[in-house]
């Protein structure tokens, strides 16, 4: 029988809501979540995670919520309000996630909170010990948890234990900023396999180790660490594609479909959350600069933007949903009309069917972070074009451009070449569309998220 797998990451992969006046517990459907549900169920595992804040429940409600958490196996580890403050918001969203997407101009003054960051991660790895049996697999997941490996081996010394990183891991230059460099590499390093999206990405690692420690990794992928041998693999993330395709096709979506078209305009699409490192504005000066060197474009496409809220309790955050929206506003009041709008900006989340409506409908989407340890959203893209048609327009440094070579790829801070680049796939061949679609669309299929789990799970068995 396959070992029992234990899942731990900062949120649980639920949404606890009111409905008629009594809380609701729902499991999310996307990206890890649905990667993730198969070998959950399957292997009778266990998933630790924040279940979001309970604290308004009162006595019967709570009662419910957590009867429902563990039918789902799922442990809710609930935060304090200060440690949602510290180990989330300060440490985890305001130092460690700009640093890891390059943006060390963006860390505060003063960094404080690293034993909030580290008394938490001990939470997670107590409930995570305390919950274990012999012969479990552990696997804990991304920046926030990056401690938990080395407490977690402190606590089971003999327990399997993966870590996979979501985001980039930055180029040392970079990552060197942080006070705490050595401790967190020491943090990763109590996993016995470690898994990036990326070789560059491993490579970046494997540079701090080396510099750091001075260490190196041998060709097949292990480092001699404090008497353990610790694998660094790649493993770039994937979707369900099978069941985005399924659902790309159905009646609901459809409709979302024809709402969406309007005769005699192109439609360009952006899908993300509404974070610095997706290069949103950006996307807005290089959508304008098209208008601005392609008049003929005026009044023919329509850029529909949505972006989900996100992290919004943030300083930085706020500000960049101001920048965001002026630039909008600017950009509109330019070459609007009293029957035209360029931009069309949605500071919401949608549902999965309008995700993957605009998907389908659009001529080229446009996925131009400046920074992105994959990127979900151009892979969805590919899986929802049943129709083999529409063009995807991708930053360079997004890890999803290793794989993804059949886009037209742009460098996002050349304002200029990622408006000729928009040109161009507006201007594209259809049957030149229709090859690189299907190339990517084999891509996204063939390295979906169950592969993704799979050979990660495996691997991590594998090294026993
Ligand atoms: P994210 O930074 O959240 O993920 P991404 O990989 O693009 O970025 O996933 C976003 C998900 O949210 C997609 O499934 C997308 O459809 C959905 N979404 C985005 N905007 C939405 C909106 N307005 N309404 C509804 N849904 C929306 C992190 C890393 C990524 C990495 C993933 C997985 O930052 O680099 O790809 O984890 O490892």
């Amino acid at each position: 029988m396959a070992p029992r797998l234990i899942i731990l990451s900062n949120r649980l992969p639920v949404t606890v809501r009111a409905e008629h006046g009594e809380p609701v517990v729902h499991m999310s459907v996307g990206g890890l979540a649905t990667g993730l549900r198969g070998p959950h169920e399957q292997s009778d595992g266990l998933w630790i995670g924040w279940p979001g804040d309970l604290s308004d429940l009162d006595p019967a409600g709570r009662e419910k919520v957590c009867r429902r958490l563990a039918e789902l196996r799922t442990i809710p580890l609930e935060l304090e309000e200060r440690e949602v403050e510290i180990f989330y918001e300060n440490i985890s969203n305001a130092v460690l996630w700009p640093t890891f997407h390059d943006r060390i101009d963006r860390l505060p003054l003063r960094i404080d909170g690293w034993e909030v960051y580290d008394a938490v991660n001990a939470r997670y790895a107590d409930a995570a010990a305390e919950a274990y049996r012999p012969g479990d697999a552990i696997w804990v997941h991304d920046y926030q948890l990056m401690r938990v490996p080395l407490l977690l081996r402190d606590r089971i010394p003999e327990a399997r234990i993966g870590f996979f990183l979501h985001i980039p891991f930055p180029n040392p230059e970079i990552y060197f900023a942080l006070p705490t460099r050595d401790w967190l590499v020491e943090g990763m390093m109590g996993a016995d396999l470690v898994g990036f999206h990326t070789r560059r990405f491993q490579g970046h690692f494997r540079a701090a180790l080396r510099r750091l420690f001075g260490l190196e990794m041998d060709a097949a992928g292990h480092v001699r660490w404090r008497g353990r041998q610790v694998r660094l693999g790649v493993f770039p993330i994937g979707v369900d594609t099978a069941a985005l395709a399924a659902r790309a096709g159905s009646p609901e979506v459809d409709a979302v479909v024809s709402d969406l078209m309007v005769p005699g305009q192109r439609l360009l699409v952006g899908i993300d959350r509404l974070d610095y490192s997706k290069g949103i504005p950006r996307r807005f000066l290089a959508v304008e600069r098209l208008l601005a060197t392609h008049p003929e474009w005026r009044e023919r496409i329509r850029f529909v933007q949505v972006a989900v809220p996100s992290r919004d309790r943030v300083l930085a955050y706020r500000e960049y949903r101001r920048e965001v929206e002026g630039l909008v506003g600017r950009i509109n009041g330019r070459f609007g009309t009293a029957t035209w709008t360029p931009i069309h900006y949605m500071h919401r989340g949608v549902s999965t069917d309008v995700v993957l409506g605009l998907c389908r409908a659009a001529d080229v989407l446009l996925c131009t972070p400046l920074r992105d340890g994959m990127n979900l959203v151009s892979k969805e893209f590919a899986a929802s074009r049943i129709d083999e048609d529409g063009v995807l327009v991708l930053s360079e440094f997004a890890g999803a451009a290793d794989e993804l070579t059949d886009a037209l790829l742009v460098n996002p801070y050349d304002i200029d070449g990622t408006a000729e680049t928009i040109h161009a796939a507006l201007t594209m061949d259809p049957a030149e569309r229709r090859r690189r679609m299907r190339a990517l669309r084999e891509q996204v299929a063939a390295h979906d998220v169950h592969r993704w789990v799979s050979t990660f799970v495996e691997t991590l068995a594998a090294d026993a």
